[in-house]
């Protein structure tokens, strides 16, 4: 099916080059100075061979050709082994002897790298177990060349640790992003689909660079019209993004309507049970597929926030999805049935309810009654993506059910790419978080890799962060957001230093001033943001709607400010077993009891299981008022400091990124004292403590 977009070539090429190093993110190729390792990547960068034609082996050429253009002047880099000596891309099936054997080992996505001397000369060998792998591995191969690391001698074997590593746009069909920080979409805007093809080709060569395969394309917040995205008017611009994505080694999802069959189908019913309305799905899928034959599945939201759902026809959430994995089935298609079900509209001051319960009292019991290619998509909390919040008790709580991490890259709750904040750190805590569903290192990293159960399905997915910002995610050191999201979908073991040292190198060169500042920004970010914005895990203290700036009583699903319950006396949520909603007893045995306890529940998350008197002494020895002051105090200095750092950089690197960043530390720092001056005011009217300190507090 040929679609009539025209393409928008034109506009993408204007903003690469005159924002180039903002463009391009970390893929960036600078000239290699030194000597003597041009000479040697050159050695190798003269040729590039390939065994096989696929659109995905075709962009691991590109990727290297661009790439060597850049870093080399006389290199062409893409000869066709008109050289005897070179790069070799091929898949397992393709290559032979030795190299083919220990090959063998690698799983689907997985690759090696080896630089062999052969008889004829030297040879780089990307080796795929399918062709994914072969851009993987160039991918590698350049991350190498861009640390400035040697290459004749690599010996290197690669193998994902998980599965599905997915990114989920909230991308609008009027152009609109749904807490989108970086502009508009790249994929819509007013008359539908943008038709910027090179845009969208940009993107997916930074999500394959660190390892993506998914992509849903459109808000999970599926309206009237991006209903109409599973119709023959859409579909075939669908199938050119798909396209674009396939090439890339990324499938694309569709998020969709679950009252599809009433907008779409004229049925008058949605009920997962009715045969019409089953019949209708899988004739739906069917024409999907004639369209894309390689279509990943369905993302859903139902029942939640307003979203329409199996429990308008008293079905269970397992009805629902398992509806729609028959219809996927098929055609190896996925549904991923999102767990952020609860009622927006609860009432907090009655105490019998509690949202952080919601959805494992929902899903807990469907355990094993899931379609084999359903996966629960289950968010990293049990709230919404707070600055801190606990970790969610599902992950290892349904043996028998496939299931999936969603974190959001996009920084709704944490500073919406104006304020600087790191979360590798904080995703590498809730990975690392031990659930203890099969005994002591049953972390949340392993339910989600497979491991701990094997399931079918499972992996990991993320809210995106990108928009049409000439930088792609409005803050730039936001794009490290991006890039360590993927880095630890692929390998979750590796640490935020890590990351965050490779994200410098590839971003910024390098010059050791920069590593050394932007490095410990930010790995301090997380932390600093938190330190003047919402206390010991009580979560929100934002204003409604747009969740941006202070305002203790502001979020908008809270009424009166009752999600925190600060009264004159005291602060914090009450969810124990002894006295509270109950919450702890969804988690297993030693995590019930450390946060059941006041004495073992950490303090960075009191307030989130217990409500405790403001003079309730914190194991640093701090009362709770004291601490809130403190840290609001600290943290407004330390946003200062971050600025200063930044300061320091000066004439390091192009001015177009040293100014972008500099104008959002601004910000930050002023928006800081925001916070602190909001919420310790707050706190004090509400105590009537003063601070220890004297300091002015309005
Ligand atoms: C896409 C929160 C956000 C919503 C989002 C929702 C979700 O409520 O504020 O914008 O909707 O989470 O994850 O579905």
């Amino acid at each position: 099916m040929k679609s009539t977009v025209e393409p928008f070539e034109h506009l993408t090429g204007q903003l690469k080059k005159e924002h180039k190093k903002s463009y391009d993110a970390w893929l960036q190729y600078e000239p290699v100075m030194d000597k003597s390792l041009s000479g040697q990547y050159q050695q190798y960068a003269r040729s590039v061979e390939a065994m096989e034609t696929s659109s995905i082996i075709q962009s691991a050429k590109q990727e290297l050709h661009h790439a060597f253009t850049s870093m080399f002047e006389n290199t062409a880099g893409h000869d066709d082994g008109a050289e005897r000596c070179g790069i070799v891309l091929t898949t397992v099936e393709s290559v032979e002897g030795p190299l083919k054997v220990e090959a063998a080992r690698l799983s689907r996505d997985g690759y090696q790298i080896k630089s062999v001397l052969t008889s004829e000369g030297p040879r780089i060998y990307l080796i795929g177990m399918e062709e994914q792998g072969v851009l993987y591995a160039a991918f590698h191969l350049l991350r190498i060349m861009q640390n400035g690391s040697l290459v004749d001698s690599l010996n290197i074997t690669e193998n994902p640790t998980n599965q599905l590593r997915m990114i989920n746009q909230w991308d609008n069909m009027d152009g609109s992003i749904e807490r989108g920080y970086a502009g508009a979409s790249i994929f819509y805007d007013k008359n539908g689909f943008t038709g910027d093809l090179e845009r969208i080709k940009d993107y997916a060569r930074l999500l394959s660079s660190v390892g993506i395969n998914g992509i849903s394309i459109n808000n999970v917040n599926v309206h009237h019209v991006e209903t109409n995205l599973i119709t023959e008017s859409l579909l075939p611009k669908v199938a050119d993004v798909a396209a674009v994505f396939r090439a890339y080694g990324i499938k694309t999802y569709l998020s969709v309507n679950y009252a599809s069959p009433l907008q779409l189908g004229g049925l008058s019913t949605a009920d997962p049970l009715d045969p019409g309305v089953r019949a209708w799905w899988k004739e739906k899928t069917k024409e999907i597929y004639q369209y894309i034959p390689d279509f990943g599945g369905f993302v859903v939201k139902a029942d939640s926030e307003h979203r329409p759902g199996p429990f308008t026809y008293n079905r269970t959430h397992a009805d629902g999805a398992n509806m729609l994995g028959e219809a996927l089935e098929p055609f190896a298609g996925l549904v991923f049935w999102r767990c952020f079900v609860y009622n927006c509209l609860q009432d907090w001051r009655d105490r019998s309810t509690d949202r952080a319960r919601a959805a494992y009292d929902h899903f807990k019991p469907l355990d094993g009654q899931f379609h084999s290619n359903v996966i629960l998509q289950i968010k990293n909390g049990p709230m919404d993506f707070q600055v801190r919040e606990a970790v969610s008790p599902l992950f290892g709580a349904m043996e028998h059910t496939n299931q999936m991490l969603e974190l959001q890259v996009t920084q709704e709750y944490t500073g919406q790419q104006r304020h600087l904040c790191y979360l590798v750190p904080q995703w590498k805590e809730i990975l690392d978080f031990d659930t203890y569903a099969k005994g002591k290192g049953s972390e949340v990293k392993r339910v989600v890799d497979g491991s701990l159960y094997q399931p079918a399905y499972a992996g990991i997915t993320a809210v995106s962060n990108i928009g049409n910002d000439y930088n792609w995610t409005g803050h730039t050191l936001a794009q490290a957001n991006l890039y360590g999201y993927g880095r630890l979908t692929w390998n979750p073991d590796l640490s935020s230093e890590e990351i965050t040292a490779e994200w410098i190198a590839r971003t910024f060169g390098k010059d050791e001033v920069v590593h050394e500042q932007v490095r410990s920004m930010l790995l301090d970010s997380w932390s600093i943001y938190e330190n003047y914005t919402s206390p010991l895990g009580v979560g929100w203290m934002v204003n409604p709607n747009h969740h941006y700036g202070p305002n203790p009583d502001g979020y908008e699903y809270s009424l009166w400010g009752t999600y925190h319950f600060a009264d004159w006396q005291g602060i914090g949520v009450d969810r124990t077993v002894a006295s509270g909603t109950g919450y702890t007893s969804q988690y297993l045995k030693e995590n019930k009891e450390m946060y059941e306890s006041l004495q073992t529940c950490p303090d960075e998350l009191l307030l989130f299981f217990h409500h405790v008197p403001y003079t309730h002494e914190l194991k640093s020895g701090k009362t709770v008022i004291q601490h809130i002051y403190d840290t609001h105090f600290a943290g407004a200095e330390q946003a200062e400091n971050l600025k200063t750092m930044w300061e320091m950089l000066e004439g390091r690197m192009d001015g177009e990124r040293y100014r972008d960043v500099l104008s959002r530390l601004v910000e930050q720092a002023e928006h800081a004292k925001e916070w602190r001056d909001i919420i310790n005011t707050y706190f004090y009217r509400k105590s009537g403590i003063k601070d220890q300190q004297n300091r002015k507090i309005y």
